[in-house]
């Protein structure tokens, strides 16, 4: 049995800049083989020297399989073909899938949703600035700067956690050519609010919904919202295809503008006819992605089982809770998100996820810290300087906990019960990390 010292020195931290991932070193922690193992007393938990409930970490983003076999049905299929990338058959079926579920008539498949949200921003002739959330993942607000277009961090709504459209109202200025909303985790953004200002101020508006493929609010999909959507099929996303991501428009000419641009601008053989990248889907991505869609019901059925599963595991504690969407029709429930309220709960956020952490339970903290506290954005004083309480509220109280096709019921089970023991053990959990044995880092 190793010492207590021995063990908090090699506690994972989350303040690290040497490209450490803390599940390489929760792999070589002392474990129990039996993740029922209830704590009994805080000396049972693992930061302060018990057994690891999970030895085998579990991964907040751990991919959805398909079929295997069918997916390897495919490879052969593709490789036999000799027909690898270039929008070949399966891309143009995974385009057509998608924008049948989303109910549109034009999809763009590409490598991935910060290659798309490039493309738009170009396909959509924007400049100076564009209005976005900075409670987002740094994806959207690098897709606007790498092009440089002047990202203007707004605040979102403290119960959707999304745009507040009045908020967007107040930061127009004369330089401003769009708003860029985010749905975020599958709760759609206000979007006819969104829409009147923007139709009002002669601004485009299009939509970051990497997490929303699948959700649907006031009669509509995901996917036909504003000028344009952009969808992510990276392997955390419950859909997947490896990596990968969607332009979907009503636009004709959007759409015609954008599939010139995900191929550096060629017509055809010889022609080119507008600049362009190269963010094409390869057909290995696409089988991948066909196949994810396939099993697409049962992920929803798996996700919101587990999503009621915290739920109800989770019920009745004072200063937690689990986020509810407002008001929405269909959510893939791809993230569980908590709240942690720091004053009721007596923990702090990142103690608890310390706490989680060292058993085994990588829970995250999207997106932590806003997108103005991280670089190029908070060296400049008009991001650094901008007033964003929401955003710096949410970033501080928001954990999201492993959900998906691997969680078992169990899991979900002993997950809640350790949130539950620490809840209930705040005092003593507190005090034992003050007097230093079990040190936050
Ligand atoms: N907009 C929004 C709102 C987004 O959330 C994202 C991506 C984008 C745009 C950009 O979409 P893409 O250009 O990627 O299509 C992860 C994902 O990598 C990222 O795609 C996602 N959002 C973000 C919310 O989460 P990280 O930095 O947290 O990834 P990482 O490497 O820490 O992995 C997350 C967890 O998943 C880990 O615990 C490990 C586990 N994992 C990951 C992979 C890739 C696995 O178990 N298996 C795997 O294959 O960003």
């Amino acid at each position: 049995m190793k010492s207590i010292r021995q063990v908090t020195a090699s506690r994972p931290s989350l303040e690290r800049d040497d490209g450490f991932r803390p599940w390489d070193h929760l792999a070589q922690g002392i474990g129990s083989d039996d993740a029922s193992q209830a704590k009994r007393s805080i000396d049972d938990l693992r930061i302060f020297g018990g057994a690891c409930a999970f030895p085998e970490v579990l991964h907040v983003g751990r991919p959805n399989i398909g079929d295997t076999e069918a997916f390897i049905g495919h490879a052969r299929a593709i490789l036999d073909s000799r027909w690898l990338s270039n929008n070949g058959p399966y891309v143009q079926e995974f385009e057509r899938r998608i924008a049948e579920a989303c109910e549109v008539p034009y999809c763009i498949a590409t490598s991935n949703a910060t290659a798309a949200l490039e493309i738009l921003v170009h396909a959509l002739g924007l400049k100076g600035e564009v209005i976005v959330p900075s409670f987002t993942f740094i994806a959207t607000a690098h897709a606007l700067k790498w092009l440089g277009i002047e990202p203007v961090f707004c605040d979102v709504d403290p119960l959707t956690h999304t745009l507040d459209p009045a908020r967007v109202e107040e930061l127009i200025t004369e330089r401003t050519t769009a708003v860029l909303g985010v749905h975020v985790w599958g709760q759609v953004c206000e979007v006819d609010a969104l829409q009147d200002i923007c139709t009002r101020h002669g601004l485009r508006l299009f939509f970051d919904a990497a997490h929303a493929f699948g959700c649907r609010q006031g009669g509509r999909a995901v996917g036909g919202f504003g000028d344009a959507e952009v969808l992510s099929f990276h392997a955390t996303k419950f859909i997947n295809s490896f990596e990968g991501g969607a332009i979907l428009t009503r636009d004709p000419e959007l759409a015609k503008r954008a599939r010139l641009m995900r191929n550096f601008g060629f017509e055809y053989l010889d022609s080119v006819v507008s600049l362009g990248i190269n963010a094409k889907m390869t057909e290995i991505c696409a089988a991948m992605g066909l196949v994810s869609l396939d099993g697409m019901e049962g992920f929803m059925r798996i996700n919101r089982a587990n999503h009621l599963a915290y739920q109800r595991g989770l019920a009745g504690i004072r200063g937690l809770s689990v986020h509810a969407l407002a008001s929405q029709e269909a959510s893939n429930h791809q993230y569980v998100v908590v709240e942690v309220d720091e004053p009721v709960l007596g923990l702090s956020r990142d103690q608890l996820l310390e706490v989680l952490m060292a058993e085994g339970v990588l829970a995250r903290r999207y997106f932590h810290p806003g997108c103005h506290r991280m670089e190029p954005y908070r060296s400049q004083p008009q991001h650094r300087d901008r007033e964003l309480p929401v955003t710096e509220r949410l970033s501080k109280s928001l954990l999201q906990l492993p959900t998906g096709q691997e969680m078992t019921p169990k899991d979900i089970e002993v997950v809640c019960a350790l949130i539950q023991f620490v809840a209930g053990e705040v005092s003593s959990i507190r005090a034992r990390l003050a007097a230093g044995t079990g040190e936050i880092a």
